[in-house]
């Protein structure tokens, strides 16, 4: 079977004919093409075409498996799309609603006579399953982040800064085979960790801080992600409490997730720790969410997801507690969900980390 065949079912179940396929990701899993400029023109009655233009034809020609590599020199994207579209007697073409832009939305509507209709990105239920070779390189992928947190560890020292401590994450990683970071590198420390998704700034490490690290790579496309919090010195006693609940919270999900539940039942499992503890409204986000070639996929573990988690899904499980003018804590790693549990692709230590100061 062609890989893009797998589509077929999902094209003809959203009453459409053809598919105008502009999401990276869904083209690299249909077709194999890994650059970022292209445009995928599935048809129900089985073919797929590859537009791209000059720059990326070569590589498109090398990568992508069973497609016809169409070059869009002397013509634009949409008069092609138009001009497929005719030729296999389309009527109504789906198109990604949440991809296209607006101005091409109107320039397609421009060339094209057939139907167009927009439709969720319904070509990523094909992707919550990995397949054994993503598995291989989610594994990688996390295992380069457990590298990069062994060696950062060395300098988390006082004076320097969130920029610095980010700026080396990345080099880590990349030193080990990574292309680059799956996310921007989170590094928040001192009163900045009160803010989850705190942008890295000129702040210097000091004794007494909390240092949230949340942090990911892309190795062969797939992405890693993960979080650890560190003291630099000394813990007080609110630190250690909010850390020791965070950990109880993280460890229970870890135990208890398996396939078959909702997102909003193993996000309940370390919600309702939490709360308990008192610290409720204090963790304002959602537990998890699956990662693949894109850092944040479906499915979602949240208060609000009834979807069921399905064994070969992949799960952060990212408890955090964030306190206004304090700080905060976040541990995540990444598993995949098993049948009866779950395998943890992440294997830093989660004990609290006392950085010794000088
Ligand atoms: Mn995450």
């Amino acid at each position: 079977m062609k890989q893009w065949e797998h589509a077929l079912p999902i094209l003809a179940e959203s009453g459409a004919d053809a598919m105008i396929v502009r999401d990276t990701a869904n083209i690299r899993y249909l077709t194999g093409y890994t650059n970022d400029t292209g445009v995928l023109v599935l048809t129900k009655d089985g073919t797929a075409s590859l537009l791209t233009d000059f720059r990326f034809l070569f590589q498109a020609k090398a990568e992508a498996k069973d497609c016809e590599i169409l070059d869009v020199a002397g013509t634009t994207y949409q008069d092609l799309i138009a001009k497929i579209l005719a030729e296999h007697g389309s009527v109504r073409a789906a198109f990604e609603r949440d991809i296209t832009t607006y101005g091409e939305y109107e320039a397609m509507r421009k060339a094209c006579s057939q139907e167009l209709i927009p439709v969720d990105n319904v070509l990523i239920e094909l992707r919550k399953i990995k397949t054994a070779d993503e598995l291989t390189k989610l594994r990688r992928a996390e295992q380069i982040g457990d590298i990069a947190f062994s060696k950062i560890l060395n300098d988390v020292k006082p004076g320097v800064t969130e920029l610095k401590i980010a700026a080396k994450l990345t080099y880590y990683m990349c030193m080990e085979g990574a292309s680059g970071n799956s996310f921007s590198p989170i590094v928040a420390s001192g009163v900045n960790s009160s803010m989850p998704h705190a942008i890295p700034g000129g702040r210097r490490l000091q004794e007494g801080d909390l240092v949230t690290m949340d942090f990911g790579c892309i190795y062969e496309g797939y992405c890693s992600d993960m979080t650890r919090t560190v003291v630099l010195g000394h813990a007080d006693e609110k630190q250690r409490n909010i850390y020791e609940t965070v950990l109880r919270a993280q460890t229970a999900v870890l135990e208890q997730i398996h396939g078959g539940m909702t997102g909003r039942e193993i996000d309940g499992i370390a919600r309702a720790i939490i709360n308990e503890a008192g610290y409720e409204g204090c963790f304002g986000h959602g537990l998890g969410h699956s990662v693949g070639l894109e850092i944040h996929e479906p499915p979602y573990a949240n208060a609000r997801s009834e979807e069921i988690v399905r064994a070969g899904s992949m799960m952060t499980v990212e408890p955090g507690i964030y306190v206004e003018s304090f700080g905060g804590v976040r541990i995540e790693d990444l598993v995949l969900v098993t049948e009866d549990g779950c395998e943890n692709l992440t294997g830093s230590p989660k004990e609290l980390i006392e950085v010794p100061v000088g």
